[in-house]
């Protein structure tokens, strides 16, 4: 057990919340809850960075007053990050009073020692980036971070002495390996500061900001740069200057910044900074890759409007409106979407289809109708109650080994961590098939259904837990359903066989519900074509014959049922879930409900009609049909293939 101390950048209030900012909100709560679990003391900080001379600009050209501007917007991170899940134990913002301090201190402290000294500065600089660039640093005149234009600065003011710390960087991250994450990232650090570092002028002319301490020479009407006041805010919340006792707890922290400010800003002036002051260097700094939507840059003015909704509430909401889950399912779907989707240092592409597909591949199939299936057959075959004790499965072992390896230790990988659980996930369906606890049921085999059936419920709750960091709502959720009733969030004691024989489990129905794509579905109650004529009594039907490429557009597939209920609206009928070797299983609605109880068609095959336009019967859909022999008033029989087949095999 130690302490454990994680930032995000602190975002800048001139944009809305989107899902840029939340990436790596999202991920440093992720380490954080995940460092909590290990025991560790943890504190988690994010917060919003008010001093920029934009804000002072965009509050002037909206006639806001800036300090009631920066609360507006401090508030809506607030709110969102409380809506995402994010539980944080600090929020700075560098227009409290304890960063003014923390700001000033340090300031001082590099004026007395030198490394900060009053001069005169002209050069390019990026109003929007808040950077000053060399003239051999400009991309054809403009600014190489953002592409806009830069101005022509010329003003006397203090200088921070980076040149001196070149090789001292150098040096420090030769001889800390992990220091600087990824490693392509660190190389690229090492070719920028291998270039050449100039002092920087840490001062501005202004009315908003943090003012250069009072008593030194020439500082009438000056404040701190932004970039020089930003990152000390993440000693600020460590306690500096005021408290040492906290200082030498939670210093040094962990940084996870985007790949844009990695570079120049903490991979280089931060760390430097600190040098010149004597203070430890960060634990670590985490680049991570950038979020685009059709290959372009997320902005507030292309990607904020109507079109398309950058906000992950507004996200959030999007997935409630297409899948019927509610909202709090959602958030924690983007959530693990966002460190799902692409590898932690890379960019990657935004786009709805592939949230739904994730959705419905990983969330709804592979977790969600496990869980379901389970309480399902655990109320059917044990009375709604865990059984007795089954012997340890050591893929859940694995998985739990895997996942403390990846998120607990110094080089963090949400992804990998990911995988691990959906290979244990994996797994548990597969072993639901192999063992198929039915066949054991109907053959009298108590106890063997017993001990799949704890198997499956414990190995669900090791899953849970390693899944808590990333979605701890919807673990809690399930968690409740498979007879986890007060769950203790803790990897430090998972052990098998915590979950106790006797508990209730709470079948609640599937967290979450299938998306079904939009463009597919057909008007709510598809016409049916008409009926042909009857017959005259005594008459032969007149049937005409089709040819085999007829039938050939028909096609038919093998598949399994894996769950089956009554429709909630209809007596007649029953609503399917079926594996027809698809990323996801397709909902059946069947007409067979008088004939057919609906657990006796769970793990069973059927044949289905898989090219059929869906359609909604009774508000249900429907994605295909299901083969049946009619026998009229004698009932119905499902079709099945003779042997067990690959579910998606064509029947032909
Ligand atoms: O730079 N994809 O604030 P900022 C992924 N105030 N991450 C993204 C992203 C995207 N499309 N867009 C933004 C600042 N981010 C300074 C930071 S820290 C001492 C001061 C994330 O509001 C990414 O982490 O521009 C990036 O580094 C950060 O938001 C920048 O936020």
């Amino acid at each position: 057990m130690g302490n454990y101390y994680v930032t995000t950048p602190i975002y800048y209030v001139n944009d809305v919340p989107h899902i840029g900012t939340a990436y790596p909100t999202i991920a440093a709560d992720v380490v954080s809850r995940f460092h909590r679990m290990m025991g560790d003391a943890v504190r988690f900080s994010t917060g919003t960075d008010e001093n920029a001379t934009k804000v002072a600009r965009v509050a002037a050209s909206r006639g806001a007053d800036p300090m009631a501007f920066v609360d507006e917007m401090a508030a809506a991170f607030v709110e969102t990050w409380r809506r995402m899940h994010v539980a944080y134990d600090d929020f700075i913002r560098t227009t409290e009073p304890r960063h003014h301090e923390a700001t000033q201190a340090l300031f001082l402290r590099l004026y007395e020692n030198g490394d900060v000294y009053y001069a005169e500065y002209e050069g390019w600089y990026c109003v929007p980036c808040e950077t000053h660039f060399l003239e051999t640093q400009l991309a054809e005149g403009k600014c190489p971070d953002c592409g806009r234009a830069v101005e022509w600065m010329k003003e006397p003011g203090y200088f921070f002495r980076l040149s001196q710390y070149a090789q001292p960087l150098l040096d420090y991250i030769a001889a800390h390996p992990n220091w600087l994450q990824p490693e392509f990232r660190k190389n690229e650090a090492v070719q920028f500061i291998k270039g050449g570092l100039r002092d920087v002028n840490i001062t501005r002319r202004s009315d908003w900001g943090i003012p250069v301490p009072s008593h030194l020479p020439n500082s009438e009407g000056l404040v701190i740069y932004v970039w020089f006041d930003a990152p000390i805010n993440y000693i600020t919340v460590a306690g500096y200057p005021a408290d040492a006792e906290a200082f030498a707890r939670w210093w040094p922290g962990t940084h996870i910044v985007g790949k844009d400010i990695f570079t120049r800003f903490h991979a280089t002036l931060w760390p430097a900074m600190l040098m010149a002051a004597g203070l430890p260097l960060p634990a670590a700094v985490v680049a991570h890759g950038f979020w685009t939507i059709g290959g372009e840059k997320i902005s507030k003015s292309k990607h904020g409007g109507k079109g398309f909704r950058i906000n992950p509430l507004d996200l959030s909401q999007e997935i409630v409106e297409a899948s019927g889950a509610d909202i709090d399912v959602a958030v924690d779907s983007l959530r693990y979407f966002l460190l799902r989707e692409m590898p932690f240092g890379m960019d990657g592409d935004f786009s709805l289809e592939a949230l739904y597909r994730r959705y419905n591949s990983d969330l709804a199939n592979d977790l969600g109708n496990l869980v379901n299936r389970t309480v399902t057959m655990l109320g059917r075959y044990c009375g709604g109650a865990i059984p007795a004790r089954a012997d340890v499965l050591p893929e859940a072992l694995h998985a739990a080994k895997q996942v403390e390896r990846c998120l607990g230790g110094a080089v963090v990988s949400y992804l990998e961590a990911l995988k691990a659980i959906w290979e244990l996930l994996g797994y548990l369906n597969r072993y639901i098939e192999e063992q198929a606890p039915w066949k054991l049921h109907k053959a009298g085999r108590a106890e063997e259904v017993n001990a799949v059936m704890y198997t499956l419920a414990e190995g669900i709750r090791f899953a849970l837990v390693l899944l808590y960091p990333f979605m701890p709502v919807v673990a809690e959720r399930a968690a409740a359903q498979i007879g986890w009733a007060h769950p203790a969030w803790k990897v430090s004691a998972l052990a098998w066989g915590d979950l106790r024989p006797g508990s209730r489990t709470q079948p609640a129905g599937p967290i979450f519900p299938r998306i079904i794509d939009k463009e597919t579905i057909v008007t709510e109650e598809t016409p049916q074509p008409a009926a042909p004529a009857a017959p005259a009594p005594g008459a032969a039907p007149e049937q005409p014959l089709i040819s085999i490429d007829d039938f050939a557009k028909v096609q038919l597939k093998a598949g399994t049922v894996l769950a089956a209920e009554k429709h909630p609206k209809a007596d007649k009928l029953l609503i399917l879930q079926v594996d027809v070797g698809e990323d996801a299983p397709r909902q059946i609605v069947a007409g067979i409900a008088a004939v057919y109880p609906p657990e006796t068609l769970v793990g069973r095959q059927i044949v289905i009609v898989a090219n059929l336009q869906p359609a909604r019967l009774r508000g249900e859909v429907s994605q295909g049909m299901l083969l049946a022999a009619d026998m009229g008033e004698t009932g119905m029989a499902v079709l099945s293939p003779d042997t067990v087949v690959p579910n998606g095999s064509m029947v032909r």
